[in-house]
Parts: structure tokens; sequence; C-alpha cells
């Protein structure tokens, strides 16, 4: 059982989750502009770590500036230092963590009108895709939609409106039977999943689109340093559906989604249809990094005490 969140970051206050409201007239809410980030905490020998969150709050930043906002009331260091706050003020070992720069004061399609804000949640969240898919893996199917196109939607940026052509795919895969969706982007490459980057393996090496399309992945920049370590070779090119098709193993990763083998698309079997040995081989060395237990832990653990 999940504890209950006690407090979340609010413009500054750590406030009770019923405090932390924002107004109907919201052009977030009304248009989806705004930035958010997905980061989570994990338990250490040496107590909770926040994993890799320089880098997320860097994204954070990137993605505010990327949708054009000039106001961002608060610095890195702010943000940084609120978000170790709100995680150990609810006392959480291992949580998910959601900061959101959202926007009010304004309504209408203006956004040099709008005033910034900054909420950051935070709240026990399991991996999403399962534990059976942690070990199993999932089945998927190539997405009817397209990934956003470079010109229409801005791709490294995590902006909440980006994110209804995500459950567009996740609803029609899932009502379809299948866990994910694998998007490909306006010229029929695999692009990435709903919520994750993919990879996929054939004759030892590993294969991932390249990042033009597709949101820079701390997950996926993580496990090219640990493949990379562990003897891989990872090259970035396009990808077509059928190369995954005809993979030996494909996997996807994501800071919600940690590290998942993909076992069917589209009613084909992947490999021997389980979690391969280099997928398996990545997730345990993932957990490792993430729990502290890794060479690689180092840099990245941002341990609370
Ligand atoms: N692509 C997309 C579209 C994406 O949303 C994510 C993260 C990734 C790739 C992987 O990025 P990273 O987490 O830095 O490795 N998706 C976040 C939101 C998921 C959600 O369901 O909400 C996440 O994993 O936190």
């Amino acid at each position: 059982m999940a504890s209950p969140i006690k407090y979340i970051w609010m413009n500054g206050e750590l406030v009770p989750p019923e405090k932390a409201v924002v107004s109907f007239l919201n052009p977030t809410l009304h248009y989806g502009p705004g930035a958010f980030e997905g980061i989570r905490c994990y338990d250490t020998d040496r107590g909770p770590a926040i994993f890799r969150l320089k880098e997320h709050t860097e994204r954070l930043i990137g993605s505010y500036k990327v949708l054009g906002g000039r106001e961002l009331p608060y610095t890195f260091d702010e943000i940084y230092e609120a978000t170790k706050e709100v995680v150990r003020a609810n006392g959480f070992k291992e949580c998910y963590i959601r900061p959101l720069i959202y926007f009010t004061d304004s309504m209408g399609l203006t956004l040099d009108a709008y005033k910034t804000a900054l909420g950051i949640a935070a709240w026990e969240w399991g991996n999403f895709l399962g534990a059976e898919g942690i070990e199993k893996g999932v089945r998927a199917k190539i997405s009817s939609y397209t990934r956003h196109h470079i010109n229409v939607s801005m791709t490294k940026a995590k902006i909440p409106g980006n994110y209804v052509n995500s459950i567009l795919a996740k609803a029609e895969s899932t009502r379809m039977g299948f866990e994910e969706a694998i998007m490909l982007d306006p010229q029929g490459y695999v692009a990435e999943c709903t919520g994750e980057n993919i990879f996929y393996v054939r004759k030892g090496m590993i294969y991932t689109p390249p990042l033009a399309t597709v949101l820079e992945g701390i997950t996926r920049d993580t496990l090219l340093a640990v493949a990379g370590s562990l003897g891989y070779i990872v090259v970035e090119e396009p990808v077509g559906r059928d190369q995954l098709y005809l993979a030996d193993e494909v996997f996807v990763c994501g800071t919600a989604a940690e590290v998942i083998a993909i076992r069917e698309i589209d009613f084909r079997i992947i490999g021997d249809g389980k979690m391969g040995p280099v997928t398996r081989a990545l997730q345990q060395a993932y957990f490792d990094v993430v729990h502290g237990k890794h060479a690689l832990s180092d840099g990245w653990c941002d341990y609370l005490s």
C-alpha cells in the first residue's frame, strides 16, 4: 500500500495536497502549455537518492526555454533544492517526483501574458507496466497515430499538451489488448513509445533511433553508458518497424517504466518471446545503478542526506 502524500511544494511552500490547487481558469489546463519532469528516488544503502536530479532539472528548464517561456521565477538551485525538500518532507524512501511548470493569471493564447508558476509533487509509484511486465516483458502495437513532427510539436520538451498524442496511442493500444504503443515519426521511422525510448538487439549489437525526433531520455542516456560498461556497441541510426520484427530482443526505457522487454509486436513474437539476455543484463545493471550499487552510481545518485 502506498503511503499518503503529506506535502506538495507549490510556489515556494510545502502545502497539504488539498491546498495544492489551481484555478479552473488556467491556460495550462485549457491549452496544454507548460513543462514537466518525471524523476525517481530510489532507496540505497546510504538512504534515499534521487536519480540524475541535475539532468532532470536541466531538462525541465530546457523544456520551458524550448516552449519560449521567459520568466521562470526560480533558479536551477532553487528547483533542485525544492525537489529534494518535497521528498524529505513526505518521508518517502522510494517515489516518483513530478515537477510541473504551469501558467496562471491570463486566458488566451498569448504566452507573454501568462505568469509562470511551479509545483512539485512526489508519490509512491511502482513500475507502471507492472512487476509482471518487468519480469516477462509486454506486448506492443505499432500505433496508427504518428509521433510528433519536429516542426509541429517540440520533441525535446516535456510539454503537457504533447502528451495528448501519447494518450491517443496508448488508449488505442490498451483497448486492443496490448500494453504499449510504438510510435513512428512522420517519415515512418520508429520514434519512441508513449513514455519511453526504444532499443532493439540483433546479432549482439544494440540499436536505437537517433535523438532528432524523440525525447532525450535520461534513462536512454544511462543505458548507453551501462551498455558501454558491459562491452556492448550501441548504434544510433534510423530504424524501420520491420527491423523491430526481425530483432532478437526489443526493449523500452524511461524513468517511470524503467527497463522493459517487448516480447511481441503486431502479433509477431520477438526473439524467444521473453526477456532476452541483453535486456536482462541491462535491466539488472540499471537497477544496480539507480540503487547505488554500480560504478556508475556515484555521479548520478543524489543522496538526500
Ligand atoms: N519518451 C517520452 C515520450 C517520454 O515521455 C519519456 C519519459 C521518455 C521518452 C523517457 O525519458 P526519461 O524518463 O528521461 O528516460 N516519460 C515520463 C512520463 C511517463 C508518464 O507516464 O507520465 C517518465 O518516464 O517519467
